[in-house]
């Protein structure tokens, strides 16, 4: 089955869906099988790979390096361009809709069609909004936009909805990697409740709490990256 149908199957049968982030920038490929192997071991059910910046070529070898060691989709969330690689199974299309940039709303997706349309890649349209965490973080600097205010709770919502009616296929509210206050409940609850296709939680999880959080209020995918990144038995000791 594909990557989209399977999130679709595994929402309806109310299944906890897990996506541990790997920063290709972050990541020393002698270090890759190790890593993967922890992964095979958790509750993980997809691996993304990308990052806000992340040097030519180094996401490809890394995606060959960690198909090599696991069954699980892999999945670029790629920070720009230069990441896509076919050695992967899908991409997230992103479209930065919280954010007035037009690179990141539709300028850096044409420039990526013709590198796109060589791949077998299974494209996973996705309205990516970004909200406001208590600190700047890369997506905001990189991207050049602002996030949307935490507590416009009507306007995130609405900007999600106009998303899914755009045609996008997922939604995915992102705190910012390392944020210091993941998305909060209140704002994961309102989303989920007027959206009919999947919804993805990430940033600044750190704690059993905050993912269960998360989950509780209607997230269907979580994303952990950092604290992923700094203790490898992060799952474990979540007895996940
Ligand atoms: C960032 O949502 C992801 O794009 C994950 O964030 O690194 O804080 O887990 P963390």
């Amino acid at each position: 089955m594909d990557i989209y149908s399977n999130i679709r199957t595994s929402v309806a049968e109310n299944k906890r869906l897990l996506a541990v982030l790997i920063d290709p920038d972050k990541m020393e490929l002698d270090n890759v099988e190790a890593i993967v192997a922890k992964i095979n071991e958790s509750k993980a059910t997809h691996i993304f790979v990308g990052g806000s910046e992340v040097d030519e070529g180094i996401t490809e070898t890394l995606v060959k390096a960690i198909k090599l060691y696991t069954k699980l989709p892999v999945v670029l969330f790629p920070g720009d361009v230069t990441q896509i690689t076919n050695e992967a199974d899908g991409i997230l299309f992103l479209s930065l809709i919280s954010g007035r940039n037009p690179d990141y709303l539709i300028s850096k997706h044409i420039e990526a069609i013709s590198k796109l349309t060589k791949t077998q890649l299974e494209i996973l349209p996705t309205g990516y909004l970004l909200i406001e965490n208590g600190k700047q973080t890369a997506v905001e600097r990189v991207s050049n936009t602002k996030p949307l205010v935490r507590s416009n709770i009507q306007q995130i919502v609405d900007t999600a909805k106009a998303g899914e009616l755009l045609g996008m296929k997922l939604i995915y509210l992102e705190a910012g990697s390392g944020a210091t206050h993941p998305i909060e409940s209140e704002i994961i609850s309102a989303v989920k409740e007027e959206l009919n296709i999947p919804l993805i939680v990430g940033g600044g999880i750190r704690t059993k709490t905050q993912l269960d959080a998360a989950y509780n209020a209607g997230a269907d995918l979580v994303v952990i990256g950092s604290a992923f990144e700094k203790n490898l038995y992060f799952f474990e000791q979540l007895k996940l």
